[in-house]
């Protein structure tokens, strides 16, 4: 485990061992890259993405934190401010080649207008063959809380026209942020632009590509957001090439809509995404 800084000075901890490969920066607590050792990388990063400090990196997994999408104050920056931020890197533990790593954010006087909340935000990734992310909310005042987030996961898939998505029996969704709240079928595929936030989702989704399977389970969290720009929405996107959306899909960890967290005094919520890869049975 080793700090470095890339080339237009976003400083990142570089993570190396028997089990995998990982690269997060200070600037979000933002993982862009893990990849287990001997397989394909299991997050997805633009290579339009410049890497400048002060937006979100175009992939891996950017914290939307303390909101979720655009504010009721259309001023203030969607998907929250934690992106943007630096975080503190608290703790480091390596054991049998799993490395844990504890970062936290401190809200600044200049944050105070966005979230006034004594609170203690912290994200822990826990990395060895699979990749466990979770995002610990405590509440350290005397007044509730009441947040919305994610972890906004963008994956890596061979071709958008191929993928199947499955795991969504059961639960109802809404499509561009209106309703009807429509009864989900099990699986998704691809065509068009894909905008759903889910809920009463179960814990467990799959990605089906021709190579394997991306196993996406979440713990804490009963909603999550499956995201796809298509053709139109892509031109629009920053630091994203016209053809990424074809190589891609977010899957994101969330809670929002009627899952979102609300803290007593002194409560503590933990919402965890855990990202595996199952190979195809070899045939
Ligand atoms: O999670 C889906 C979404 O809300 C899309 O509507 C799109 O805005 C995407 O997030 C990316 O947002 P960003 O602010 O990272 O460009």
């Amino acid at each position: 485990v080793t700090v470095k800084k890339h080339p237009q000075g976003l400083e990142y901890v570089e993570v190396d061992t028997d089990l995998c490969q990982a690269r997060i920066f200070m600037q979000g607590a933002q993982i862009d890259r893990f990849q287990p050792k001997g397989q394909a990388p299991l997050l997805w990063v633009s290579s339009a993405d410049d890497y400048q400090p002060g937006s979100g990196i175009r992939g891996g997994i950017p914290i939307c934190w303390p909101w979720f999408g655009m504010h009721e104050n259309p001023q203030w920056p969607q998907h929250g401010f934690a992106r943007t931020r630096l975080w503190n890197l608290d703790a480091v533990q390596m054991r049998d080649q799993v490395v844990e790593l504890k970062f936290s954010l401190t809200i600044s006087d200049d944050d105070k207008q966005y979230w006034a909340h004594p609170s203690r935000v912290e994200l822990i990734f826990t990395l060895s063959d699979s990749l466990s992310v979770s995002l610990v909310n405590t509440n350290l005042g005397d007044t509730p809380i009441n947040l919305t987030q994610a972890l906004h996961t963008y994956f890596p898939i061979e071709d958008i026209h191929k993928l199947k998505a499955s795991g969504f029996n059961g639960a109802r969704y809404i499509e561009f942020g209106e309703g009807p709240y429509p009864q989900a079928g099990d699986e998704v595929l691809f065509d068009r632009e894909t905008d759903r936030v889910y809920t009463q989702l179960g814990d467990c989704q799959l990605l089906h590509t021709p190579q394997g399977i991306i196993e996406v389970r979440r713990d804490n969290s009963h909603s999550a957001v499956l995201w796809n720009p298509w053709i139109e929405k892509s031109k629009r996107l920053s630091r994203f090439n016209p053809q990424d959306y074809l190589t891609m899909v977010c899957l994101e960890a969330a809670n929002v809509l009627e899952d979102r967290v609300e803290l007593a005094p002194g409560e503590s919520h933990t919402l965890s995404t855990h990202i595996r890869w199952l190979p195809k049975a070899e045939s």
